[in-house]
Formats: structure tokens, sequence, C-alpha cells
């Protein structure tokens, strides 16, 4: 028999081989579930059945959503989904939308009908959506109009004939335009939605029946679609938020990240409404669209990669009037000298926190008291942690390996065989080089692959930026290895200089200098590289490899 309430069981067929899966452990209360789950029920229907209907639930600038208006959005396109365009539980549907109050209630209209939400970022272009219908065989796909030319142009390309159905929303603003797409299957989501009833039975999930596939953020190779259940995001959910985090349901939460990327989804969507608090969500992110959105929405809690953190500040934009209250980073490592940046001008101290999109979020952190600086943090509740070998032999405190962990979450890749390489005797194994401590701190080196090695030395990169990151010229940097004859590897700095300070060669030296009077010598960037800016990802991350060639 199927261990899956799905229909459409392509997901189920093509999970891991059991002897390459995680070790998942639940060895707290709150993370006993049900057989039957549906995350979007819990998270939703349970909002307002503890009365937070008339609550304030999405605020955007279009305008503001209760937690009962997203209830009756997000049921009446499901039955569009289900009624109209014959969607089967288990079908991936993609996503793809800027962070709206629409893509929201198309996550919870998929995830509530039984289907399997596929969020994209919206820079993606036709040959990325390519590679995600064809890897996921999406057989709908829900998209903010604006967003249409690489979706179409997506579905002409891919090999699988999968997608069915093309559904926009935020149509009528242009629906004179749509006669260009003759030919293609549309359909005005939001339109039809109107016309549906306001009640839905949700599909009555396995708590183990796969909800979301999450393409990694990778930087090179083929995307990777890593596979979460509907008990893995509750799991989530009651974790870090409850142990870390402790928001409460008058908080308005606020960020960068795209609802795609995990990081955005848990701490946009599903950890405010998992206490019946806000999300201000924002469709273009720059630090100073970030920061309009906080004074415009009084947030209180932000949530943003450690650069973003870094040019608030420099850029004056934040103060310590600021209606903000607590600050989480993730997606790289934050380096001291921003930690203290903020608290010195808006007086909050960062949350930090390492989660991949194979572990869903994060699991190893610290809040504002327990936090020092140079270390991400701890593992948190529900979670194990530890530093391994090359052969996943445990290392004790002190010594650089491998991070490995292990929780109610874990890696499942979709169909790949890059699974062998996370999984390692049942621990994930995220590719980071750490040290732990004494006290069970977490010490974040570098990625394993970013290890610089020069002269036969282990250079972490992150740790000449954090160095660097410290001298008063240097806004923002980014430190790699460039191959060298006679050591191999010799340590190279991208450097962006702040405002009205111009590159020399004495300014050369005089980081130089700065790094030799602060770490062993042989650490300091022998090339140093002056730039304009460094390149990154929607996603906050610097993208190393792109400076390499
Ligand atoms: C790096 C960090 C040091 C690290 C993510 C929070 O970033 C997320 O997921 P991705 O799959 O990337 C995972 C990799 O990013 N990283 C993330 N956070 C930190 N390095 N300090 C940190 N605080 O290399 C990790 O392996 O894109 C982060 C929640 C959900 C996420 N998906």
């Amino acid at each position: 028999m199927k261990n899956t309430a799905h229909t459409d069981t392509f997901v189920h067929d093509n999970l891991p081989p059991a002897h390459l899966l995680p070790e998942f452990i639940f060895d707290l209360p709150e993370l006993e579930f049900p057989d039957r789950l549906n995350c979007a029920v819990e998270l939703l229907d349970r909002a307002i059945d503890k009365g937070f209907g008339s609550h304030m639930c999405i605020q955007s600038a279009h305008g503001s959503w209760t937690y009962q208006d997203l209830l009756d959005k997000a049921n009446q396109m499901a039955h569009v989904l289900i009624e109209d365009l014959g969607l089967l539980p288990g079908n991936r549907v993609l996503l793809r939308s800027a962070n709206t109050p629409e893509m929201v209630a198309s996550w919870f209209a998929v995830v509530k009908a039984g289907g399997i939400a596929v969020a994209t970022m919206p820079l993606l272009r036709s040959l990325e959506l390519k590679q995600i219908i064809d890897k996921a065989l999406i057989s709908h796909a829900i998209c903010d109009f604006s967003l249409k030319d690489d979706l179409l142009k997506a579905k002409e390309e891919c090999e699988s004939q999968s997608l069915r159905h093309v559904s926009f929303f935020n149509s009528h603003k242009s629906l004179s335009s749509t006669k260009e797409d003759a030919g293609i299957i549309h359909h005005h989501l939001d339109e039809a939605a109107i016309l549906k009833p306001k009640n839905f039975e949700s599909f009555a999930s396995l708590s183990t029946d796969c909800c979301i596939l999450a393409f990694t953020s990778g930087t090179t190779g083929v995307p990777k679609a890593t596979i979460h259940s509907h008990r893995d995001v509750m799991a989530i959910c009651a974790c870090w938020p409850q142990s870390i985090l402790k928001p409460q349901a008058k908080d308005v939460f606020i960020g960068s990240p795209p609802i795609a990327f995990t990081f955005g989804l848990g701490g946009l969507i599903l950890f405010p409404m998992s206490v019946g608090a806000s999300v201000a969500l924002l469709e273009k992110a720059s630090p100073k669209d970030l920061i309009a959105g906080v004074h415009q929405f009084k947030a209180t809690i932000l949530f943003t990669a450690p650069t973003s953190y870094r040019q608030l500040a420099l850029e004056g934009l934040v103060d310590k009037t600021t209606t903000l209250r607590k600050c989480v980073s993730a997606g790289e490592a934050l380096p001291s000298a921003t930690r203290d940046l903020w608290k010195k001008t808006t007086g909050i101290e960062i949350i930090d926190g390492i989660g991949t999109t194979e572990m869903l979020h994060i699991f190893i952190s610290a809040n504002e008291e327990e936090s020092i600086p140079g270390a991400t943090g701890r593992v948190i509740k529900g979670y194990k942690a530890c530093i391994v070998d090359e052969n996943g032999a445990e290392l004790p405190a002190g010594t650089v390996g491998h991070l490995a962990v292990k929780g109610p979450t874990g890696c499942r890749y979709l169909n790949d065989d890059r699974q062998m390489k996370y999984i390692k005797n049942g621990w994930n194994v995220t590719g980071d080089a750490y040290l732990m401590d004494e006290k069970g701190y977490f010490h974040y080196q570098s990625r394993t692959d970013d290890m610089i090695i020069s002269s036969g030395y282990n250079i972490a990169g992150p740790e000449i930026e954090a160095c660097l990151l410290t001298h008063q010229s240097v806004a923002e940097c980014a430190v790699i290895g460039i191959p060298d004859e006679a050591r191999g590897s010799v340590v190279k700095a991208f450097v962006v200089l702040k405002e009205k300070i111009s590159p020399s060669d004495s300014q050369i030296k005089a980081l130089q200098d700065h790094v030799k009077a602060q770490l062993a010598p042989y650490k300091y960037p022998r090339q140093i590289e002056f730039v304009q800016s460094l390149p990154k990802t929607e996603t906050g991350k610097i993208q190393r490899f792109k400076l390499r060639t």
C-alpha cells in the first residue's frame, strides 16, 4: 500500500531510497503530529478558530487583508483549482510572483487543495523556469500577469509538456493585452475566484505528504528540488520561533527574502501566522524600500541578509528611534563588524541563524541575550548538531570540520544523486566548515568548497572579510582564493570602498596592514581589487564563484 493520500504520486515515487534518508528526531511533545495534517488548515483555519479572523494578516502597498480575507480568497482559489482547472492531490503548482498578498493566497489555495506549491523567484528567466517545470513535472502555474512573458516562453520550450494550465492574477490591470497569448491555456484566476464559495473542504493529507518543493538557491549545477511535508512546515513553526524569536500576536513582520526562498516563507508567512501576527509584504526590498516599509507599516520584526543590515546602517537609513524590536539575519555568515554596527546604530542585537533549503529553516541560532560575536549560535531545541571529519566521525570541540545536523526536518531531494553527498550516516551534512567551541557555540568558517588552501594553510575567506569590514574605508568585500603556481592559491579580496574614498596603492597597503595586524600574517590578501559592487543572489548571498572567473 502506498503511504500517501495523494492521487498523483509523482513526488512520493521520487523520494530518495530509504538508506539515503536522513534520520528524523521528534523528541519534543510539540513535535507529535497526527497522521492526518494539512499545514494550511493548521495555520489559517485554526487562526480563525482561535479568534484571529478580524486581525490584520497581510499588509501591502495595494491593500490589507485580515485572516478572514486571506481564508476567503484561498478557499475561493482552491475551488477554481479543483473545479475549473482539474487539480489533483499531489499535482505540482508553480507560483511566480513577487511577495504579494495574491502569492500568499495562491500558496494557501494550493496546499489546502492537496497540491504541492513550487514557489519561484520573480527574477528567474525562462531557462531557469523551464528547468523547474521539467524537474518537478509542473501541471499548473499561477503567475502575476506582469511576469507572464518568461513563464510562457518556458512553457513553450520545456521538454516534459507537463504544464497544462497557466492562470494569472492581477490580469485585470492589462486585460486588453491578453490577446497576444491566444493559443496558450490561460485563465483569469482572481475573476474566476470571486464567483466561488468562501467555504472549502481542505484535502485531508497525511502529515508526511509533500506540500512544497523548494528549489535550492545553490550557485552551480542543475537546481535541486527539496521535498517538504505538512509535518515539516509545522515542525519549523514549533522550533526556532518558539525557542529563539518568541514573536507575539501584535508583531508586524517585514523583510527582503522572496517567499520562494524558505527563509522568506518561514519568516514572512509561516512564523507570523503561527502566532496570529501580521506581515507587511514588499514587492521590492532594496535597503531604501525596506526602511520605507518599516516606517509605513510600523514593522517590529525584520528578516534580511547581513549585507542588507550593513547597507541600511552605512547609508544612515536607521537609528535608535526605529519601530523594530527584533532583527533576524540568515543566508550568509554575519560578520562581527556588521553585528556591532547595527547594535551601535539601532540599539538592537541581531539574531543570527543558519538554515538551509534542505532543512527548511534555521537550526543553529542564538537570541539577543545569548549571542556572541563571531558565532552563529547553538543548536536549537528539537535539533542536534556536531562537527564531523571526511568519514563522518565526530570531532572534538575546537576542531574545524563539516557541520552535521539532524532534527524533525531533513534533506530529501526529488530524484537526485546528490542526496548521497548531503546525507552521511543519517546526518545532514550542509557543506559548511564550522568549529564548535566548549560551550556548544558554532563558529562559521566557510563553505567547505570555498576553503582557500595557500602554501598548505587552510584559510577561510569569511574570516578575512570579517576583518576587512572592521576597517573604516570598507563598505563591502568578498574574499576568494585564486590559483597561484608557487602557493597553490593566494588570497584575493574584492573591496567596495565607502563613499568619498578613492582607490589607491596606499589604500591597498593600508588594508593589507590592517589584516596583518589582526590575523596571522599568512592570511592577508596578497591581491586587492576595488570594485563598485559585488555580485549577489536574490537571496542576499555574495556570489563568490562569479569573482573566480
Ligand atoms: C549559508 C549561513 C553562515 C550556509 C536559509 C535560513 O540560506 C538558507 O538556505 P540556502 O539553501 O543556503 C544554505 C547555506 O547558506 N548560510 C545560511 N545562513 C547562514 N552561513 N551563517 C548563517 N547564518 O552555507 C548554508 O549551508 O539558500 C537560511 C533559513 C532558511 C534557509 N533556506
